[in-house]
């Protein structure tokens, strides 16, 4: 399978987060992409020219949460996404939860480096800080808890990647926040396959 990302991009680690997990990521050809560059080749991959994105037999994926739903499906299913349920829904909302506070944290990162110094609107910014900030707490009202040694939902593995970015782009410091979620990092960080190995690069 190629897959299509970036060292530094949280959706694009919640992918390899979950092919570890799923046994799969020796599977996966990782294929660097600067979403940046005209020439990266990612919009004939994915019109929206954002990664991750995967090649697998003939056919493209692309959006995290559709990637890591496929990769499900292939080791059997029902392993990283509850197939019904109560728990399947409490999943799929953690896990859009957690994409929401990725794509504020991303516009943050987008306002300063996409804009000239004189344009940056600083409205914009608090405005998605707040979505992280309210979004954390909305997590912190889920009363997460990692049991050590099982495999972790799409949920917990956006939890995973949304505090270790915010972290690695020091927009918000969570720790402030919502403190309780360190010891939940904690438990995850300490067992989960993959997860030291896909952390952000140091800055
Ligand atoms: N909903 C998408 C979000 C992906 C996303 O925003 N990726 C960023 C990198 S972390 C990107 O490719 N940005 C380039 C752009 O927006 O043009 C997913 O879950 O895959």
């Amino acid at each position: 399978m190629k897959f299509f990302t970036s060292p530094s991009s949280p959706f694009g680690r919640k992918v390899k987060i979950a092919a570890h997990v799923l046994g799969l990521y020796d599977e996966l050809a990782e294929i660097t992409i600067n979403t940046l560059d005209p020439a990266s080749g990612i919009c004939d991959v994915n019109p929206l020219g954002k990664i991750p994105a995967l090649e697998d037999n003939g056919s493209t994926l692309y959006d995290s949460r559709v990637i890591m739903e496929y990769l499900d499906t292939k080791a059997g299913g029902g392993k990283i996404i509850p197939v019904g349920g109560t728990a399947r829904f409490d999943v799929l909302k953690l896990a859009a939860l957690t994409d929401g506070i990725l794509d504020a944290a991303v516009l943050v990162v987008y306002e300063t480096r996409m804009r000239p110094e004189d344009k940056y609107v600083d409205t914009y910014v608090a405005r998605q800080r707040d979505k992280i900030i309210r979004g954390l707490k909305g997590v912190v009202a889920t009363t997460p808890s990692y049991r050590s040694g099982t495999m972790p939902n799409v949920g917990e593995i956006g939890l995973a990647c949304v505090l270790d970015y915010l972290d690695f782009r020091q927009q918000v410091n969570w720790r402030d926040h919502s403190p309780s979620l360190a010891g939940w990092l904690d438990d995850f960080a300490a067992v989960v396959p993959g997860y030291q190995s896909s952390l952000p690069p140091k800055n």
